[in-house]
């Protein structure tokens, strides 16, 4: 059974933390990191988390998750979302259970964030939850793939 999930970030993803916070709030990409490398080993999973600002770089990340045999994607393509037919081509080719994670509500915000190429080609998708979204995101490819969370401890 493999057990690494891809958590792809797009561009600008990187400026986390540093501006408008009303939109995106203070937590910084490495936050955003942190938080699913915990969440995925609390269902014995890694997280390889990796983001780009070059739309190219992210298709070979895509492809890296197949060669790989990467049980799970998040991402979150920021403005290619939008965009990018070649990203959505990428996720389909790959055949790999997919999370669409936004941390704004976009459909709260201008028009042109409404359609999401890389929405077609997600079993799921998540907005609107803030960075608590890759949490969520990655609970719910847990359970798509079938991986339980493992025991925390003995309850008193
Ligand atoms: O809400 C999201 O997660 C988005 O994917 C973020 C994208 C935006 O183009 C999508 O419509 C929705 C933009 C990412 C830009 O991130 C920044 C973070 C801090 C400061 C400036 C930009």
């Amino acid at each position: 059974m493999a057990r690494t999930i891809y958590v792809l970030n797009g561009p600008n993803l990187n400026l986390l933390g540093t501006r408008e916070p009303e939109t995106y709030g203070h937590a910084t990409l490495a936050d955003v990191e942190t938080l699913c490398k915990m969440t995925a080993a609390q269902f014995g999973l890694e997280a390889d988390c990796r983001q780009s600002n070059r739309e190219g770089e992210l298709v070979d990340f895509i492809h890296d998750a197949r060669a790989k045999q990467a049980a799970g994607i998040i991402i979150n393509a920021g403005g290619y979302s939008h965009t990018s037919i070649a990203l959505h081509d990428a996720l389909a080719a790959v055949k790999i259970p997919t999370v669409e994670v936004h941390i704004s509500n976009i459909y709260a915000r201008e028009d042109f964030r409404h359609h999401s190429f890389t929405a077609k080609a997600a079993f799921a998708s998540l907005c609107g939850f803030g960075i608590d979204g890759y949490r969520l995101a990655i609970h719910g490819l847990a359970a798509k793939i079938g991986v339980r969370e493992i025991a925390s401890g003995a309850q008193a």
